[in-house]
């Protein structure tokens, strides 16, 4: 018995701080210069490796990168900083020039609108 109750507080304590986990999130969606399959690919799967990142997702009709983050971890500030590095525009900041002419050709911004 002393089992079951210990088992039924660890479910709902955990059940609990998924819960309050949930409520310390923050969504924010930048302007940037992705503009295919391989842009997405790289800003989710870089960008969504960082710390307070919960989620990132790219839309290329758009051409936004949104992203669910934790804001005790993380500001929007660093994220647009980070989205930057990467070598992509966020909203007014512009993409590090290294690390943009580092990107494929077709995901650089000279680069014709294309598919993928
Ligand atoms: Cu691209």
């Amino acid at each position: 018995m002393k089992n079951v109750i210990g088992v039924l507080t660890l479910v709902l304590g955990l059940s609990f701080g998924a819960f309050a986990q949930k409520g310390k999130t923050a969504e924010v969606s930048f302007a940037s210069s992705v503009k295919c399959g391989m842009c997405k690919k790289t800003v989710e799967s870089n960008l969504g490796k960082e710390k307070g990142v919960q989620e990132v997702n790219v839309d290329l009709k758009s051409h936004t990168v949104n992203v669910v983050y934790n804001p005790k971890k993380v500001s929007k500030d660093e994220l647009k900083e980070k989205i930057t590095k990467i070598g992509y525009d966020a909203d007014e900041m512009v993409a590090d020039q290294k690390a943009h002419d580092a990107l494929p050709g077709c995901c650089q911004k000279t680069a014709k609108a294309h598919k993928d």
